[in-house]
């Protein structure tokens, strides 16, 4: 199956100016980019060792700890609402709201590069939260992520994800699980854990993966607690999973690097997916934040 983005709309994306406006991310694929591609096409997905450093984990562990004990913790911090979730596994929602160390790991180079091939331009973040996987969790039941969209298989991807590994994924303490090729499954089968195999990968470890893959968090039978955080992106013009235009403050947006504010949802998407009274949500915000800062100086005169 072709990945790329159709040809279809590429006239009207010429005349309203959409092809320029995603020029810059349409750079030419290094060989370890294109190593990678070939790889995801044909397994579905593919490791990226040691993406990040130790010093960069440790940061991101210490920040975690920080909200989970405050207030910004969120509903499942110490553990999930439904078995989907994980009754033993922890989770901390909208990390883009709550500390800009997460920034980086959203947009890692080999990522988006990826991402370049297998999304249109304008993909955008769909969810990221942190997965503490405790001793003694289940297996998680195996699901491919854009099954929200119920659009019968095969079909293109309609997002993409990322698992960071904080600690080392090992055969024991919960590694995400792949069915290896069911990227390219139809409705059937339904694939079971005995196809699966784990992602063991070291500490500071990136898995990618299609939206299509089959997958899910492994059962921990080690006696500590594995933790990652994850990042789902999807195509331009798909609802994502968490609503990023609200879960991130928008008195926070010029301190975000701006690829990443874009992946928010704030950038038009070919050829105009998402605009605001004629202009980009970037800047019908920008315009909202300036009214209310005038009158509130107004008010403060009078
Ligand atoms: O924790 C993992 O390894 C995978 C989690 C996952 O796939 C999910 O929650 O959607």
């Amino acid at each position: 199956m072709d990945h790329r983005q159709p040809r279809n709309s590429s006239l009207i994306n010429q005349e309203v100016g959409a092809n320029k406006r995603f020029a810059r991310t349409q750079t030419p694929f290094d060989d370890e980019t294109r190593r990678s591609i070939a790889h995801v096409i044909q397994r579905g997905y593919v490791v990226i060792e040691h993406g990040f450093s130790d010093a960069e984990v440790e940061e991101a562990i210490t920040e975690l700890h920080r909200i989970a004990s405050g207030e910004e913790a969120g509903p499942t911090a110490a553990g999930g609402r439904n078995k989907f979730e994980g009754l033993n596994t922890h989770r901390i929602y909208a990390l883009l709201n709550k500390s800009r160390v997460f920034d980086k790991f959203a947009i890692h180079p080999r990522v988006l590069a990826l991402n370049d091939y297998f999304l249109d331009p304008g993909y955008q973040l769909n969810a990221y939260h942190s997965i503490f996987i405790q001793p003694g969790e289940n297996p998680q039941t195996l699901h491919h992520d854009d099954s929200f969209i119920t659009i019968p298989r095969p079909h293109r991807p309609f997002g993409t994800a990322i698992m960071v590994a904080l600690d080392a994924f090992t055969e024991t303490n919960g590694a995400t699980v792949v069915v290896p090729e069911s990227h390219r499954w139809g409705a059937e089968p339904m694939p079971t854990q005995e196809q699966t195999v784990p992602v063991l990968m070291p500490r500071g470890s990136i898995v990618y993966f299609l939206g299509t893959l089959w997958h899910g968090g492994g059962q921990n039978k080690s006696s500590e607690e594995r933790r990652s955080l994850t990042v789902q992106y999807c195509q331009p013009w798909v609802r994502p999973f968490e609503n990023q235009i609200l879960a991130v403050d928008w008195d926070k947006l010029d301190i975000i690097p701006d690829r990443l504010v874009d992946m928010l949802g704030y950038k038009v998407a070919s050829p105009f997916i998402g605009y605001v009274d004629g202009v980009s949500p970037r800047r019908a915000v920008a315009r909202l934040l300036r009214r209310r800062k005038d009158e509130r100086l107004l008010r403060q005169k009078l």
